[in-house]
Parts: structure tokens; C-alpha cells; sequence
């Protein structure tokens, strides 16, 4: 019974550092499912790769679609406001985008899916170190 908690207990561990590892969200607009992965946990100032999966209503995956994301945060005293945009190239089926968080702080973060003419948004907040 001890070896089977220990092993529990290493399990768990090994989990929570899966878990730790990027940084994920899933979020619905309006037909899609989306799921939005970022390689650090938290984002940092500087580099960031992201990954955006998109299902559909049927749980198939959305690869013809054209998505951008947005980033921004907002003026603080004595700083404007920051502005960005970075398109997305599809590989594996996933979007892949580069993030260039220029600070660390509170950004606005808000994926936007075209497809058939149509818009959707999936907006969040991340908190870069
Ligand atoms: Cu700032």
C-alpha cells in the first residue's frame, strides 16, 4: 500500500509539471471550440511561440481558416499604448504565431478567426513576467 501512495504521489508530481509545463486556455466562440497554448508559463517579455487548434461543432479539426492575434496593452502613466499584431501560419493542423511581448505586464491578447466571411474573437488576458 505505501509503494502504491509513493507511486501515487510521483504521479501526481509528474502531472503538475505537465501541466506547469506551457501555458493553455480553451475558450468557445461562437461555433468553435479553441484552444490556445503558449510555450511559457508564464509568457515572458521577448519571444513566445503560440499554438491555436480550432474544432468545430463536431469536434473536427478547422484548418481552413485565417486567424491573426492581436496583442496589447494598454497606456500607463507616462507609456502610450502598445499595439500588435501577428499573423499565423498552420502547421500540423495547429496556427503557430510568434508573440513579441515588448514588457512584462498585463497584456490583451485576442485571436481572431475568419473563415467564410465571418469573424470570431476569442479575447483573454495574460500576465507576462
Ligand atoms: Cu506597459
Amino acid at each position: 500500500m505505501k509503494k502504491f501512495i509513493s507511486a501515487f504521489i510521483m504521479l501526481l508530481f509528474a502531472a503538475g509539471f505537465a501541466y506547469a509545463k506551457d501555458y493553455t486556455i480553451t475558450k468557445q466562440a461562437g461555433d468553435y471550440m479553441v484552444h490556445v497554448m503558449i510555450d511559457k508559463n508564464p509568457p515572458v517579455a521577448g519571444e513566445n511561440q503560440m499554438q491555436i487548434i480550432i474544432q468545430d461543432k463536431s469536434g473536427a479539426d478547422v484548418t481552413d481558416a485565417t486567424v491573426d492575434v492581436d496583442y496589447s496593452m494598454p497606456a500607463m502613466m507616462g507609456m502610450p499604448a502598445m499595439n500588435y499584431k501577428a499573423a499565423t501560419e498552420m502547421k500540423d493542423k495547429k496556427y503557430n504565431a510568434v508573440l513579441k511581448f515588448s514588457m512584462s505586464g498585463a497584456w490583451n491578447i485576442a485571436v481572431k478567426i475568419t473563415r467564410a466571411g465571418k469573424t470570431q474573437t476569442v479575447k483573454f488576458n495574460v500576465d507576462v513576467s
